[in-house]
């Protein structure tokens, strides 16, 4: 490990320490329910012993762990800094306050709301803050109202027909945007009337000139930019002058590239933060912190992202603010700065040891810290080589292309990413042989035929002794970079 926790956790004291309190923390735990230390314990194995590329992983540091689990787990403390619906706040205030300054100075935001326990908790607040504050806001002053409490019922049902009729526009979840960005299935495609827009079908790039023909054709009242599978930056003063030109909200959802925003390789025009009304993003992806989410608003959209609370989230998790200020104060770091660049360079060497091996990626490479392995030129679905890669134990998962002729079940790619390996501090030399351990087990695997003698699209079969090669040279790399070095249970 070359970054932020590592030279702490090759200190002796370290260590030493973060082992004494992991092992008598686990010996508690063994007391009651000693096959859940068990669990634990084999779960660290697994991460030290695989290849974890899941693009939305990583491997948070024995400090923002530990913070996890306290006493701070069993307060309530529904409301906001100051105005609690509980007595006996007074600390839960103090780390509420602390993460949301960290996020403020981290990605310079007007306002922040370290509430929201995942993302998509995250986006449900920014979606519900834009309808309060486009629609509920001019409603309730026409109804003489100061808040939603003073609204009686049949004003609520206007208020519902009202948001009902919203648009919202985002990128399909083929073209690499997120469940939550107006896919049917997902509250976000009920409540509002929704569209989506995708990529160039020839550069697999997006193109900036149908997003604005579409939202001036749809004026959505929300335009959603960001993704979970989209190897590419996006320009979003751009995006922010199209949201302006149909008077569109721009809200960002960032989850998958804070990490690269906080540690400013995403700057200027690549900044989310400068350009968009509301922000969202969870804190364990790039940003390397605990499971969680957090918002980043305007002035202006303060007030209704504070109503997060109760409107469409519980009681806030204190323990995890307390988590998510400790990763952010980490990731105000000059070391986490070099990390999110590390990411980003191992990102470009692992595509260029796919392309150099032949294969086909997503727009034909990367610039952020995913690659979008297209295997349909190997015969493959994304499933089947999934699978293989499993059990030669390198952990992935599929992923749709553009217009995927295999569907989101079965699909035709394959999803990596950097952030965690580069936490064990990888470097591009070693993104290169993950590379090639890649290809090599994707050229061993062929479908196995279905009765009808037909290649499947779930089953394979992987080549003898392959699956044994790849975890013996895996364990080698992973040997020189060890999870949570000294670490001892
Ligand atoms: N599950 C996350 C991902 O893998 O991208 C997004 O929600």
């Amino acid at each position: 490990m070359t970054d932020l926790f590592a030279p702490a956790m090759k200190s002796s004291d370290y260590a030493e320490t973060a082992s004494a309190a992991y092992r008598a923390a686990l010996s508690v735990i063994e007391q009651v329910e000693p096959r859940i230390a068990e669990a634990t314990r084999a779960e660290l194995t697994d991460q030290r012993s695989s290849l974890k590329l899941i693009a939305s992983e990583n491997y948070a540091s024995p400090a923002v762990l530990l913070t996890m689990g306290t006493w701070f787990s069993d307060k309530y403390a529904e409301g906001t800094i100051g105005h609690r619906f509980y007595a006996g706040c007074q600390n839960v205030d103090t780390v509420e306050a602390l993460a949301a300054e960290h996020a403020r100075e981290l990605f310079g935001a007007e306002y922040a709301y370290a509430q929201p326990h995942s993302g998509i908790d995250a986006n449900l607040v920014a979606f519900w803050s834009i309808l309060a504050h486009r629609v509920e806001t001019p409603s309730l002053a026409e109804h003489g109202a100061k808040s939603v409490y003073d609204l009686r019922e049949d004003d609520w049902e206007k208020l519902r027909r009202a948001f009902g009729e919203q648009r919202a526009l985002g990128m399909s979840l083929d073209a690499g945007g997120h469940l939550t960005h107006g896919f049917r299935p997902n509250i976000s495609g009920k409540m509002f009337h929704q569209r989506s827009y995708g990529t160039d079908p020839e550069t697999q790039l997006l193109d900036y000139d149908a997003v604005r023909a579409a939202a001036k054709e749809f004026k959505p009242l929300v335009l959603i930019a960001g993704y979970s599978a989209y190897p590419r930056r996006i320009n979003f003063a751009t995006m922010r002058e199209i949201a302006d030109e149909v008077g569109a909200t721009l809200m960002v959802d960032m989850a998958h590239f804070a990490g690269l925003v906080a540690g400013k390789v995403f700057t200027g025009d690549e900044d989310p933060v400068p350009h968009a009304h509301i922000t969202t993003t969870t804190t364990h992806k790039s940003l390397r912190g605990p499971r969680g989410g957090l918002v980043l608003a305007t002035k202006e959209y303060a007030d209704s992202v504070d109503r997060g609370c109760p409107m469409v989230l519980g009681g806030p998790l204190s323990h995890m603010m307390a988590a998510k200020a400790v990763a952010l104060a980490e990731a105000r770091t000059a070391e986490f700065r070099t990390y999110a660049q590390n990411v980003a360079d191992n990102a470009k060497a692992l595509a260029e040891g796919f392309l150099r091996r032949g294969a086909t990626l997503v727009t034909g490479g990367t610039d952020n810290h995913l690659v979008l392995l297209d295997v349909s030129g190997l015969g493959l679905t994304g499933r089947q080589a999934e699978s293989a890669l499993l059990d030669a134990g390198i952990v992935t998962n599929r992923n749709s292309v553009p217009s995927d002729p295999n569907g989101a079940w079965y699909t035709s790619g394959v999803r990596f990413g950097t952030p965690a390996l580069t936490t064990r501090g990888f470097g591009t030399a070693e993104f290169d042989r993950v590379a090639e351990l890649v290809i090599d087990v994707l050229k061993n695997t062929t479908p196995a035929a279905t009765k009808s003698g037909a290649p499947g699209k779930a089953k394979y079969v992987l080549a003898d002794g392959v699956a044994d090669q790849t975890k013996a040279a895996s364990a080698e790399l992973l040997d020189k970079h060890p999870l949570y070095p000294g670490l001892e249970l």
